[in-house]
């Protein structure tokens, strides 16, 4: 499995590729357009969400609401895009166009973006064509996928995933190891709370601290955690590093925008906890082998071990801030003050989505790694067949 997004934020369009899922999966423009809609949630989130609506084509790989199997390619258009038609136009213009207004050169770049570096590397003497690519509006083209490859999951295997935040600046859950996880069967309660918990203590928590940050013009990060129940056991493997289960996913959460830290199941509390408090003991219950325990988070050896899959992610905060900081500008080699493109105070609630959708990608990529198959049918014969094979205990 593959995928591929290109797409300038205020381009006329982002297009997402996936190629490598078998035919006859069940994939809807529906179920792309709730789960951008869920990107867009969250409390402390800008006028700009607002506004930026998305507009979604299954372009191809798609008919009659199953896949052929071939590569699938999805157009997220911009509904902003008659504003930008000539700054972010593909071809040369007639005219030259005045370094004004939308077109004025971003020369001060900000700290915390890719701009100044991306300027450099790139021989750019304006930020616009960094930021451009380096925003997280392109996290819109990941989360498309992430539905996707969220049908292919359920529907081959029954792997449902959820995400949810434990914490922003600080704020949140008491204690991240025995926080209540959500499941996906809290889909509704999750999208309904503005921070996305089920925790309303928590969530009161979280709340006040995003308004003492914007009142104080100031952003915050947090922490993230995304669930994948499910998910059957051998999915990945311990012969290579570069096959591990947990590198892939670690690479493929630290991938998104502005996350910093990754950690699978308890993580770095692990750190902290004697051998004989940190690993899963094994019992047998109705004559099956199971754990006491998921601090592991369902990996051991690279490999899912039948437990529910846990990932946990920090996120730093925004780095356009309203408060701006202290920058140069290179045009002129003066101090100057960070522009400021935007003002969320927070983007933690819609981050748990994106690592949620390259949890899904991920996991469907190893799975289908494991088990092949050109149709969904076989996917499944597959799947079921490996697993009839286990002893009983
Ligand atoms: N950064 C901003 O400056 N303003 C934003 O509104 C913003 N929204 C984001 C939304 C999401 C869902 C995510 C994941 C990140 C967002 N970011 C935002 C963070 C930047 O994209 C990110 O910090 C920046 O690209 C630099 O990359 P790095 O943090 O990985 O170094």
């Amino acid at each position: 499995l593959r995928w591929q997004t290109a797409g300038e934020s205020h381009g006329e369009a982002l297009v997402a590729m996936i190629e490598g899922l078998p035919s006859g999966v069940e994939v809807v423009s529906d179920d792309v357009v709730s789960a951008l809609a869920r990107r867009r949630l969250g409390y402390g989130r800008g006028a700009r969400m607002k506004f930026e609506q998305d507009k979604v084509r299954l372009l191809t790989g798609v008919r009659h609401g199953r896949t052929l199997g071939t590569p699938i390619a999805v157009e997220i258009a911009n509904t902003e895009w008659p504003k930008w038609t000539e700054v972010m136009s593909a071809d040369p213009l007639d005219h030259e166009l005045a370094r004004e207004g939308r077109n004025a050169p971003l020369s001060r770049p900000r700290p915390g973006h890719a701009d100044l570096t991306g300027m450099r590397k790139y021989a750019f003497d304006d930020a616009r064509p960094v930021l451009e690519r380096s925003s997280a509006r392109e996290t819109a083209s990941r989360v498309v996928l992430g539905a996707i490859a969220a049908d292919f999951l359920e529907q081959a295997f029954g792997i449902r995933t959820v995400s949810h935040v434990l914490s922003i600046g600080g704020a949140g859950v008491e204690d991240q190891a025995t926080a209540k996880r959500p499941t996906p069967d809290d889909l509704e309660a999750l999208d309904a709370s503005p921070v996305r918990t089920l925790d309303k203590d928590a969530e009161a928590r979280m709340i006040a601290r995003i308004d003492e940050a914007k009142a104080n013009s100031d952003t915050l990060g947090g922490v993230i955690e995304v669930i994948a129940y499910g998910v059957p056991a051998g999915i990945g493997t311990y012969v290579e590093s570069d096959r591990r289960l947990d590198a892939a996913l670690a690479s493929a959460v630290m991938g998104v925008q502005a996350i910093k830290g990754v950690e699978i199941g308890d993580g770095f509390l692990e750190a902290m906890r004697p051998g004989s408090e940190a690993h899963d003991e094994m019992v047998v219950e109705n004559g099956r082998i199971t754990r006491v325990s998921n601090r592991a988070g369902g990996i051991e050896g690279g490999m899912s071990n039948g437990q529910p899959i846990v990932v946990r992610a920090a996120m730093k905060p925004i780095p356009s801030i309203p408060k701006a900081l202290r920058t140069v500008d290179v045009l002129t080699g003066e101090a100057a003050q960070a522009i400021n493109q935007r003002s969320d105070s927070t983007a933690v609630p819609a981050a748990a989505v994106v690592a949620e959708a390259m949890v899904r990608l991920t996991i469907a990529q190893y799975a289908l790694e494991k088990f092949g198959g050109d149709s969904i049918a076989e996917t499944r014969r597959n799947c079921e067949s490996y697993l009839a094979s286990w002893p009983e205990h």
